[in-house]
């Protein structure tokens, strides 16, 4: 036996960097409105922001840095410094738009020049480059026999923007920093509504400029300061007269230097305060709690100015690659020689390109760790990006899938802490969402920012929900779809509530640490249980279906469709339920402890919910009133909320295999069409469910897909309406979920491996129960595995050929293992140690059956007949009934038809038939399928 080591678990450290070899182009740089783009202009709205910019963040605010030589453009977003989005008419200019749009959201803060005057027809040898290892980006090139160079990051430590500019030679760095206020006062929205943007920029004899200044509707105040800091060279500050004849058009301009480095730091007024969410009234929102804004932005840039340039970048690097540097991957990729929108290109040509999947999936974990730090706001729908005046959905919150998706990466990716923003962002809107519950519960309106009309839930539903009022101590919380940075709506049905704690449970169950599951967890899920449990209500055959709720964002008949039981409310307040009662057990908490009687009726509705109805075409029932696939809503609608029981949630898992079937033919359907494809993130979920199907292959096709046709230049994903950040962070989470799950109880590393990954390994992917996983593959077989326990317990492992595995320390030392079943294994593990699973030996995959099909037999009999597999030995036969997640045993035969003979009771239903090949080492092959209808529906 080898001996294993450290060693033997590692995988190779790449480079990875974005890089061009030209500055970002110029586009509709005036653009103000994003969705303008969609009727008026080209497809994308500015597309050197769009496409063509590197974004860099430290969770609290981000620029995306453009590389130009004549006039650099820095675009700075603070993700505190916001209107309210509303449903208003649009005008700019001249062009009025005759149509209502969403205005409002997050605000540009600063569209930052810095004038050097090199034409970029006379720049040689350039290059633009973002380092994804220390997130750092830089811009090379000579001019005039001069080389420059300029180096940008965000520090979270330091919390400041910090942009680094040198020359060759001496004394040949010359350059105009000049900040301005985008938006302001420059458009109106529904004029007198309050939608105003005043501000000055303002150049100080200490060589610094102050940009400060106040958006009207929520009244925040904003500040930032900028300063240079340099060693040789003249630096002279200069008020400009701007166009109401003032001079506060501050700029700084460094002449004759060498080195200079400039230090940037904002601030608004906003405090992440309960307030800010209880204030209905948009302008006293900031009344209780507020912070000087200026006063913060100057103490922050004091401090940082206490550090050197190289102090400040080995800081912000220190801190930066203790995160992004747990995590690493090799699927074979070589560092290439050509730029990221030329891999991009050729690989959406139809060219293999590992290193920029790689890439890809390595960059989703930068944007994470770059727009979601503990202390910032929560990633919202551009990460903490966004240069417009009236962004895409606001560059909200959105809670039907978009925030969660944010967080899909999170956990199995090893960045826990980033979802530390959101917990703190709940735990602030938590009151204004109890409030809501509340509401909801004594059948009052909902709060909608969608111009979404809800009256269509008629009294006899609010007299349901009214009857539970106050029931087990209190209504819980609820939240809606569209939420913002100052403000959280509602929706009716529990879906979007579900969703929001199945984050929740995964911070608990990828870190198990008992104070996150004491502290925020368990109360998260509790009164998420209280809420949903009251917009439930029992049928007469007992099940408990939600009363009034949607399956996002299907439309039936021109009206957002609400009915009974949506599988998208039953699945996620299964999940709810069942994390609730987990969390209650491991905590010692039972339902006789005062004020937790809602356990005892989480106990009784969980078993009742029957999340998962089988259709008549075989399909994972959308709605309870839907035969067939696609009869009620789109057919392929973007939104996939029939399955979200097999991700993110885990009902569908491998123990239900009838129930997989039934989600991969609802998984084909719904591709059936393009409209899903429009929306990266609808590509990314079904990335992540194919992955959880067990589908290699398809979550490959699918990953293919979204860095074919919805990713930019700079790998931002792409919408209709412009850029999105949800599927860069679904796109990373379902490669993870292609090399590692854990949701069945087993950790299974390689679980839908693609083909077209022949050989490979990685590194630091967390596994449920507090797992490090180290895996590495060759020509599709699994070679060795590493399990680093972070918490200590239990390690259960399971995939093909383990039979004879074998466990061993890092330094050797063999560790007693116990063989579950031929594929699965089981250790204890200490905290702290690394274990190696040597020994795995590849079962011998044995060719399926095809061709099934299903007849009438005569007298109660159904003939099956398949193409024979030419490894079979025999051939398994197998059937689910109607709603069964698993399939029973049929019978097992040597020929290539069976004749089941069932009971008369039984002609009427539906039936879902499964035969596979046995192999001669007894080995099961994948299956096909066959389905009988029963007695059709009229
Ligand atoms: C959900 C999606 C939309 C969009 C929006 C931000 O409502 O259905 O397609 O992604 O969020």
């Amino acid at each position: 036996m080898r001996t294993k080591n450290a060693e033997s678990i590692s995988v190779p450290r790449k480079e990875l960097k974005l890089w061009y070899d030209e500055e970002a182009p110029y586009g509709n740089e005036g653009i103000s409105c994003a969705y303008a783009a969609q009727s008026e202009y080209s497809d994308i709205p500015d597309d050197g922001w769009e496409k063509w910019s590197l974004p860099l963040g430290n969770g609290y605010s981000g620029i995306n840095v453009f590389g130009r030589t004549n006039t650099e453009r820095l675009q700075i977003t603070d993700n505190t410094l916001s209107t309210q989005l509303e449903i208003v008419r649009w005008q700019e200019g001249e062009r009025r738009l005759n149509k209502r749009l969403f205005g409002g959201g997050l605000n540009s803060f600063s569209e930052t020049y810095i004038d050097f005057h090199h034409p970029w027809d006379m720049v040689e040898n350039y290059r633009r480059e973002l380092d994804l290892r220390t997130a750092v980006a830089s811009v090379a090139y000579s001019y005039n026999g001069v080389d420059y160079k300029r180096e940008y990051f965000t520090s979270y430590p330091d919390k400041a923007i910090v942009i680094h500019l040198e020359s060759s030679g001496k004394s040949n760095l010359n350059f105009t920093l000049r900040p301005t206020i985008p938006y302001k006062q420059d458009y109106m929205v529904d004029e007198g509504d309050g939608f105003s943007k005043h501000g000055t920029v303002v150049a100080r004899d200490d060589g610094s400029i102050i940009l400060s200044g106040n958006l009207g509707y929520n009244n925040v105040d904003f500040t930032a300061l900028y300063k240079i800091v340099h060693s040789d060279g003249t630096l002279t500050a200069a008020n400009r007269m701007n166009e109401r004849g003032a001079y506060d058009d501050g700029t700084l301009t460094l002449s004759g230097a060498t080195e200079a480095y400039i230090v940037i730091t904002l601030s608004t007024s906003f405090v992440l305060s309960s307030d800010i969410f209880m204030t209905d009234e948009p302008k006293a929102k900031f009344k209780e709690s507020r912070c000087d804004a200026a006063a913060v932005a100057e103490e922050e840039l004091a401090a940082a100015l206490g550090y050197s340039y190289s102090e400040l970048r080995e800081r912000h690097i220190a801190d930066y690659s203790g995160l992004f540097g747990r995590v690493e991957l090799d699927l074979g990729g070589e560092v290439p020689t050509s730029t990221t929108d030329e891999l991009l290109q050729n690989y959406a040509r139809g060219e293999s390109c590992t290193y920029l999947e790689e890439l890809y999936f390595q960059f989703g974990r930068y944007l994470l760790i770059s727009s979601s730090r503990e202390g910032s706001m929560p990633a919202n729908l551009q990460g903490t990006w966004n240069r417009y005046n009236l962004a895409p959905w606001g560059s909200g919150y959105w809670h039907n899938i978009n925030v969660q998706m944010n967080y899909w990466p999170a956990f199995s990716t090893n960045l826990a802490e980033t979802f530390g923003s959101y917990v703190d962002y709940w735990k602030a809107f938590l009151p204004k969402a109890e409030e809501y519950a509340t509401a909801a519960i004594s059948g009052e309106s909902y709060v909608s920012n969608l111009g979404l009309d809800f009256s269509s839930a008629d009294e006899r539903v609010l007299e349901k929900y009214r009857a539970n009022l106050g029931k087990d101590g209190g209504n819980g919380w609820t939240v809606g779809i569209g939420c913002e940075a100052y403000r959280i709506v509602s929706t009716p049905g529990c879906g979007n509530v579900g969703f929001t704690t199945q984050m929740f449970w995964d911070y608990y169950d990828f870190t198990r640490n008992k104070d996150i599951l004491r502290d925020t967890v368990y109360p998260a899920l509790k009164g998420a249980s209280q809420y949903i449990t009251k917009t439930f209500e029992r049928e007469n055959d007992g099940r408990y279906l939600s009363i009034w709720g949607d399956s996002p964002e299907q439309w039936v008949g021109g009206v957002w469709y609400y009915t009974k039981g949506t599988t998208y409310d039953q699945s996620f307040a299964y999940n709810n339920g069942y994390y609730t009662l987990e969390a209650a057990r491991i905590l010692g908490i039972s339902r006789e402890d005062e004020g937790e009687s809602i356990l005892a009726t989480v106990a009784e509705q969980l078993p009742n919910y029957n999340p998962i109805v089988i259709g008549y075409s075989g399909q994972v029932k959308e709605f309870r009133e839907e035969n067939y696939y696609g009869e009620l809503g789109e057919y392929a609608h973007r939104h996939t909320s029939q399955l979200v029981g097999l991700y993110p949630g885990n009902i569908i898992n491998s123990d239900t295999p009838a129930w997989i079937d039934a989600a991969k033919y609802t998984l084909t359907q719904r591709e059936k069409g393009t409209a899903g494809d429009s929306w990266g993130w609808s590509i990314a979920f079904r990335q992540n469910l194919w992955a959880r199907a067990g589908e290699g292959d398809e979550a490959y096709r699918q990953y293919r897909k979204l860095l074919s046709i919805r990713t930019a230049s700079n790998l931002w994903s792409k919408t209709p309406a412009g850029f999105q950040i949800d599927a860069n962070f679904g796109g990373t989470a379902g490669v993870a979920e292609m090399l590692l799950q854990s949701q069945s109880g087993y950790i299974e590393p390689l679980a839908a491996i693609p083909a077209s990954w022949k050989s490979g390994s990685y590194r630091g992917l967390v596994a449920r129960g507090g797992f490090e996983v180290f895996a590495s593959w060759e020509e599709g077989v699994a070679k060795l595995f590493g399990i680093t326990s972070k918490v200590g317990g239990v390690c259960k492992l399971r995939h093909k050929g383990l039979k004879n595995a074998e466990v061993f320390l890092a330094g050797g030392a063999k560790v007693g293992c116990t063989h579950l079943a031929d594929d699965a294994i089981s250790f204890d593990t200490v905290a702290g140690e690394t274990y190696i699973i040597d020994n795995i030996k590849p079962v011998e995959p044995v060719d399926a059956p095809s061709k099934l099909t299903v007849a009438e037999g005569g007298e109660g009999a159904y003939a099956l007949a398949w193409t024979a597999s030419p490894d079979a030995v025999s051939y398994n036969v197998y059937r689910a009934v109607e709603n069964d997640c698993d399939y029973t045993f049929v019978a097992s035969t040597s020929d290539t038809a069976y004749m089941h003979h069932i009971k008369a009771s039984e002609a009427d239903k539906r039936t879902t038939y499964r035969v596979c090949a046995v192999g001669k080492n007894g080995a099961e092959s994948r299956c096909v399928l066959a389905y009988t209808v029963g007695k059709i529906p009229s």
